[in-house]
């Protein structure tokens, strides 16, 4: 008998390009047909044949508050009785622009878009013109959203122009992307040395979040700052992930870096499609229509999107929101690295805030070459087992999870619990 996620999946293979409408979606990485969802509430998913799933992947972030919060789908309701869209400005655009500069004070100015890889795609092309200079540098293993100077791989040298990792972008376009190793700080230097001047901005993810979850080196974090300031390149952190989820200030705050700008997304639309970029003034005053980078979006603004951010943001500012947040994720962490280890497979973890990683390796990676030496055959029968035991984490071993608030002390225990089987069947035997 199939299951109705079988059937749907069947169908939507016929009308959708493999089914789904974004890749990983598709479960390719981990094998097997992806689940189709029906209902959210709090921490919990239900699937289109009624199963359900503690869900860990918060929909790649935005769901912060757990599922259908009551507080944010009041306010969406009501706003969405006004009018779902105006294309004309409203007040609810300036209230959103003065929280999200309360909270991450670097944004002096701020622009909403309606996704991540709008925010990052419009942050570069005002770097570009605010410096007149066109190299972009990236980092191995970091998505910024799939705009063409952003999916570009390094190329035969690392210090040489890159090659486009996806087909349909130029090789003139990838050209002016350098991709460097993340955490590579001598690399760092050698780079600026060679061309600093030439370089109109670099974009990082603070945290990465996706090659699964790897964290900075200060001294790596502090050179590129230093860098970018003496050479006068553009120093973007793209947050779109990490915003209001590794801390209310976001990465920035935690390690104490002020970026020139900043991209959001996710979070700040609290499961509705906004994103936004700002940061230094004088750099944002080069948008039209006050300067000459061009720059619009049809629903950029629109006033159901931001309620339901605004009121998501709210409920995260009460006092020991994020507190509470890292403790229950670093909870998560540490009892799958105990179940793990009880069941002698190779296995570490880590948190930063809301969001982990897992690794079938010895130790946590600190680069994209050491993600890739886990060991993703484990990763993938593990996912299966926890999976058909009702806990739904992200479907591919280069994804970082996300703990909501909504997630309780039950939901941990049950899911170490559904982990201790999930080991000690991977086991070696
Ligand atoms: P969107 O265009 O998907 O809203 O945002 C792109 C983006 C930009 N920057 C960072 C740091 C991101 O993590 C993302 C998107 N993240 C992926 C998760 N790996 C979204 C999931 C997907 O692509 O379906």
């Amino acid at each position: 008998m199939t299951s109705k996620s079988q059937q749907l999946f069947e169908k939507s293979q016929q009308l959708i390009p493999g089914g789904v409408n974004s890749p990983v979606r598709a479960f390719r990485s981990v094998g097997g047909t992806p689940v189709f969802f029906k209902k959210g509430l709090g921490s919990r998913l239900w699937d289109v044949d009624g199963k359900e799933y503690i869900d860990y992947i918060n929909s790649w972030g935005p769901m912060i508050l757990g599922h259908a919060h009551p507080d944010v789908i009041k306010a969406v309701q009501e706003v969405a009785a006004n009018s779902l869209s105006f294309g004309a400005p409203t007040g609810l655009e300036l209230e959103i622009a003065e929280l999200i500069n309360k909270l991450v004070p670097s944004m002096e100015q701020v622009r909403l878009v309606s996704s991540g890889t709008e925010a990052t795609m419009s942050a570069i092309r005002v770097a570009r013109g605010f410096t007149g200079r066109n190299k972009l540098v990236k980092f191995e293993g970091c998505y910024h959203g799939h705009s063409d100077a952003l999916l570009v791989k390094a190329g035969s040298g690392l210090l040489t122009f890159g090659e486009p990792s996806s087909a349909g972008v130029p090789a003139e376009v990838a050209a002016h992307t350098l991709t460097l190793e993340y955490n590579n700080t001598q690399q760092l230097k050698d780079l600026f040395e060679a061309s600093g001047d030439e370089i109109a901005c670099v974009i990082i993810e603070p945290v990465v979040g996706n090659m699964n979850l790897v964290v900075p080196h200060m001294e790596f974090l502090q050179t590129l700052r230093d860098l970018c300031t003496r050479h006068g390149a553009v120093l973007i952190f793209d947050e779109v992930m990490t915003g209001f989820r590794v801390h209310l200030g976001g990465a920035q705050a935690l390690y104490n870096i002020r970026p020139d700008i900043t991209t959001l997304g996710k979070v700040i639309g609290g499961g509705l499609p906004v994103g936004a970029f700002g940061g230094r003034k004088d750099i944002m005053q080069c948008l039209a229509p006050l300067g000459a980078v061009y720059q619009a979006g049809t629903l950029s603004g629109n006033p159901v999107a931001v309620t339901a951010g605004l009121a998501t943001l709210k409920l995260l500012q009460t006092p020991d929101f994020h507190a509470k947040l890292a403790a229950q994720t670093k909870k998560l962490v540490d009892g799958l690295v105990s179940a793990a280890r009880e069941a002698g497979v190779v296995f570490s973890a880590q948190s930063v805030g809301g969001m982990f990683g897992l690794y079938f390796s010895e130790k946590c990676p600190t680069s994209f070459a050491e993600v890739m030496q886990a060991n993703k055959e484990q990763f993938n029968q593990f996912f299966h087992l926890m999976l058909d035991a009702g806990i739904y984490l992200a479907p591919s071993a280069f994804e970082a999870g996300f703990v909501s608030a909504a997630h309780t002390d039950a939901d941990i225990a049950f899911t170490i619990n559904a982990a201790k089987a999930a080991f000690k069947a991977v086991a070696p035997k």
